[in-house]
C-alpha cells in the first residue's frame, strides 16, 4: 500500500504512526494535493491527504477510515479497542478531540495565509478558544494518567501527539506545555517512541528524474 500525504499534515501524521506502530509494510509519498502533477485528485474526490491506496488501486480517506481500517488488519497492537463499546467510543472520542484541534488550527492557518484585510479575526478567536479549551480537557484527563485510554498506547495517543506537533509547527508561541505539564510530558513520553521520531525524520528523496 501507498500513503499519499505531507510532510506538515497533522491528519497524515496520525495515519503514518499507525502505520509504524503496526509495522504494516507501506510506502510514504509525499504529495501535495494542489500540485498539478499530484496523484491525490485523482484517486480521492476530495482532493485532501491523507490518502491511502490498497494494492488493487482501492483509495481510502479520511484519516478516521484509513486508520479504523489499518488496525482492522492486525492485532499487534490493537490501537481501536475491539468488544467493550465504552472503551471503543472512548478511543475514538479522543481521536475526535485531537482532529478538531488539527481542524481549528489548520483554519487558524489559513486565515493567516490570506491577506491582512480579508482575514476575519472572530473566525480566528473562534477556532483559537475551541483549541484552549480542548487542551485543556486532554491536560485535566491526562493527569496522573500514561495514556489517553486504558493503560496501553491507542489511537488516541497517537492522534493527540499528532495535533499538538501541529501546534508546535503553526503556533509554537502558544504556551501549552507551560500551561498543562501533563500534556507536556505526555508529549515527551510520546516523542520518545521510534514511530514519533521516523515521522519527524526528512522524507524519503523522489526517484532522481530520467
Ligand atoms: N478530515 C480529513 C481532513 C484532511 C485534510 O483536511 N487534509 C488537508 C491537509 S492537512 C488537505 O489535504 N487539504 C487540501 C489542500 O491542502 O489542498 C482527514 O481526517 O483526513
Amino acid at each position: 500500500m501507498r500513503l499519499l500525504g505531507t510532510e506538515a499534515s497533522p491528519y497524515t501524521r496520525k495515519v503514518r504512526l499507525v502505520l509504524l506502530e503496526k509495522g504494516i509494510p507501506h510506502e510514504y509519498v509525499v504529495d501535495a494535493p494542489r500540485e498539478p502533477t499530484s496523484q491525490v485528485p485523482r484517486n480521492n474526490p476530495l482532493a485532501r491527504v491523507p490518502t491511502l491506496l490498497l494494492d488493487d488501486g482501492t483509495a481510502v480517506y479520511d484519516s478516521p477510515v484509513i486508520c479504523e481500517y489499518l488496525d482492522a488488519l492486525g492485532d499487534a497492537p490493537i490501537l481501536i479497542p475491539r468488544g467493550d463499546a465504552t472503551s471503543r467510543m472512548r478511543v475514538r472520542r479522543w481521536e475526535a478531540l485531537a482532529d478538531g484541534i488539527m481542524d481549528s488550527a489548520l483554519t487558524i492557518r489559513f486565515e493567516s495565509l490570506r491577506p491582512a484585510e480579508r482575514q476575519d479575526p472572530p473566525t480566528v478567536a473562534l477556532h483559537d478558544r475551541a483549541i484552549t479549551r480542548a487542551l485543556a480537557h486532554a491536560a485535566e484527563r491526562l493527569t496522573g494518567r500514561t495514556w489517553c485510554e486504558g493503560d496501553a498506547l491507542s489511537l488516541g495517543d497517537l492522534a493527540l501527539v499528532s495535533a499538538l506537533l501541529y501546534l508546535d509547527l503553526r503556533q509554537p508561541e502558544r504556551p501549552w506545555r507551560a500551561l498543562h505539564p501533563s500534556l507536556s510530558a505526555f508529549a515527551a513520553r510520546l516523542g520518545e517512541r521510534s514511530s514519533v521520531r521516523a515521522s519527524l525524520a526528512p522524507p524519503p528523496a523522489p526517484p532522481p528524474a530520467s
